[in-house]
């Protein structure tokens, strides 16, 4: 989002174009364009035309510019590009852009509670202030508006998918309203979360059975009220039967007949269902492998308005973890990918990890259904009905920097600019939004793009190298807590169902041999991941148990490699505070040393974690410390007694150290 006003305004003039969106973008140029007279124009030539409503053309002589678009909001979307372009040191002249989103449906996934607390946010209250709406609007409403169009957002949901009924209660629609009306002039529309039950919380209906009548009648009538209040609602999202979710299962239907039965009722208005696949049932020997098994048998059977919304990986939002199997499998069916922006699993607000290496990393993925080539990208990139989707669960609270953490915009950026173009490198990004949010003197950005781009794996490193997965701390997923047990508690709620340390070794076999999870992938990835020898080592433990000396390619045992990976990821933190130290004169005070202050804390957690992990399972693999690592400097019963204080919803506070 542009920030430093033009003294003098430019001249900017709009053709053909009066709408608000036009009107967004004429202030915009108008106030921070610096390098001549730019005119705004709707025109619906061909090239207009195939680059669709939100597509653009830029062309420039040097003097002026012309944007040019069949609709408003690609007038809107051209200038801000136009005036990223100049914040980035970009030569206007000759330019001749043409660009179009690759996804349609470009959006934020806010887990807000209607009480204000955000479930997985880090960077304060939720945005939204429901006991003020809709009378008093708080700036900040269109404040995050603009920043979104800014960068190419267009929807995004308001509530938690862990939804209460309420929602759906007339004087929360009302609010809803408010908030859809601040957003339109910004090309974005407002989605909510529902709760499978709300004809039972809600109505006087004795069941949510979506082969229901009356169920269905109710769900119809909902639809219209919304639509009455707001004509552009873009649809609901659905967690059903999951993790204690109410959901179609409940009366042994199946998730097409539940999200048909929505799908219909908001169908005339245009709405879409996104209708997630993060399913997964108790004491089931394999979590990794149910969203497939669910939804996989159902392909075909889905209204054509419904998008089946599935997390980048098979399990939650690892740090690593290889791609869903889902993706690609559902031929007749719209897939959509659901990223985690806040950092649930990363550190939370406290933790510098740059996320567009692991977003580009999931959508280049090559799925080989139906042949080579068919990455993630392409494959959700693809509208079989009309609709597109790529969905980021949104790390913004109302913290005054947004995130918590002034790297963490970093990820909101990355993920809208992704959803904008999926090409994108993850260095370009990165350097954009240096550029536009610190300074563009190269001997600033270099090195703190190169430490972006490399914070994602040096997470990884300290957290979870070779593939495991899910050794965090119960309940907060802050620290390290691979020990983590409670008897009596779901088994796959548990470190251990994840890690399976024994004296042999340590990781989940899902190989043939194992739960045959690698069936689920398509070949030749299937026989690759299947073996030992040719499985990526980055994906190693995800899918075999491996023995403790098993030799790896660097010619080190798992257990050497265990030490080198943990022992590099805290050597780079500590990079990463020298790194900042050394670009103190580029960048404010506060926010040099509110980076600092994190920084320090980051590199305190990853000593944690390498010696929270290495003397856990030094236990089973009952090895010595090579001779020239680093020895821990905690002791494992100490770090068994930390105690992270929780705050909001259960959240970690923030800059806690043990
Ligand atoms: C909103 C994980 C998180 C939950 C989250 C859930 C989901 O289990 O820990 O907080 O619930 O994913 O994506 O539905």
């Amino acid at each position: 989002m542009p920030s430093q006003p033009n003294s003098s305004p430019a001249n900017v003039t709009l053709r053909n174009a009066k709408g608000e969106c036009a009107l967004i973008a004429k202030r915009e140029l108008s106030t921070f364009w610096k390098e001549g007279s730019v005119l705004l124009e709707i025109n619906k030539d061909k090239v207009s035309i195939q680059l669709g409503e939100e597509g653009f053309q830029i062309h420039s002589d040097g003097k002026s510019v012309r944007i040019i678009s069949s609709g408003e909001k690609g007038l809107m979307y051209g200038a801000y590009e136009l005036l990223r372009m100049q914040q980035s040191g970009v030569s206007m002249v000759n330019l001749k852009i043409q660009e179009k989103p690759s996804y349609k449906i470009r959006i934020l996934d806010h887990w807000d509670n209607p009480d204000g607390t955000i479930e997985r946010g880090f960077a304060g209250h939720s945005l939204w202030k429901w006991d003020e709406l809709p009378g008093k609007l708080s700036p900040r409403y269109s404040e995050y508006a603009r920043a979104n169009a800014s960068i190419g957002i267009n929807g995004c949901v308001l509530n938690n998918v862990n939804a209460s009924p309420k929602v759906l209660e007339k004087e929360n629609l009302i609010k809803v309203k408010a908030l859809a009306d601040v957003f339109r002039p910004y090309g974005i529309r407002v989605y909510l979360s529902v709760n499978f039950a709300s004809p039972l919380a809600l109505g006087d209906l004795k069941t949510a059975d979506p082969l229901d009548k009356n169920v269905a009648k109710w769900w119809k009538s909902k639809a219209k009220e919304i639509y009455a209040l707001i004509p552009d609602f873009g649809g609901f999202l659905v967690k059903a039967n999951s993790e204690g979710q109410p959901g179609p299962g409940d009366y042994k239907r199946t998730h097409a007949e539940g999200a048909n039965m929505l799908a219909e009722a908001i169908k005339p208005y245009g709405g879409i269902i996104m209708w997630r696949a993060f399913v997964y049932k108790a004491n089931d020997k394999d979590r990794a492998k149910q969203a497939f098994q669910e939804f996989q048998p159902l392909d075909g059977q889905f209204r054509d308005n419904v998008i089946i919304q599935i997390k980048n990986g098979p399990v939650d939002f690892q740090p690593r973890e290889p791609f869903s199997p889902l993706f690609g499998a559902l031929s007749r069916t719209q897939e959509m990918i659901e990223f985690q922006i806040t950092q649930e699993y990363l550190g939370a607000a406290n933790h510098l990890v740059f996320l567009a290496p692991l977003f580009k990393e999931c959508l280049e993925s090559d799925t080989y259904r139906p042949s080579q080539g068919s990455t993630i990208a392409k494959i959700t990139e693809k509208a079989l009905y009309g609709y597109s989707a790529i969905a980021g669960v949104a790390n913004i609270g109302d913290d005054v920097n947004w995130c918590g953490h002034h790297f963490a915009q970093a990820n909101w950026y990355a993920f809208g600019r992704l959803a904008w173009n999926s090409n994108l490198s993850s260095e370009q990004i990165s350097k954009e939004w240096l550029k536009q949010t610190f300074s563009s003197d190269e001997r600033f950005v270099e090195p703190v793009s190169k430490m972006m781009l490399e914070s994602r794996e040096a997470a990884v490193h300290y957290m979870m190298p070779l593939g495991i997965h899910h050794i965090f701390a119960g309940n907060h997923h802050y620290g390290p807590e691979p020990w983590y047990f409670v008897k009596g508690l779901r088994a796959d709620w548990q470190p251990f169902y994840y890690h399976k340390a024994d004296s042999l070794g340590m990781g989940f076999d899902r190989s043939s041999q194992g739960t045959d999870a690698v069936h689920q992938y398509a070949e030749p990835l299937c026989s690759q991941l299947d073996n030992v020898n040719t499985c990526p080592e980055k994906y190693l433990l995800w899918f075999h148990h491996v023995a403790w000396s098993h030799k790896l390619s660097s010619g080190k045992s798992l257990w050497e490699e265990l030490c080198n990976n943990y022992q590099l990821g805290l050597n780079e933190t500590r990079n990463f505070q020298k790194c900042w130290d050394s670009v103190e004169d580029y960048v404010d005070l506060q926010r040099f040393q509110d980076v600092q202050r994190k920084l320090k804390i980051q590199t305190h957690d990853a000593q944690w974690w390498k010696d929270a992990c290495l003397l856990y399972f030094q236990q089973f693999s009952k090895m010595p410390f090579p001779a020239d690592y680093e020895r821990p400097v905690y002791n494992l019963d100490d770090l068994k007694k930390v105690l992270i204080p929780l705050g909001l919803f259960g959240n970690p506070t923030r800059d806690m150290l043990p």
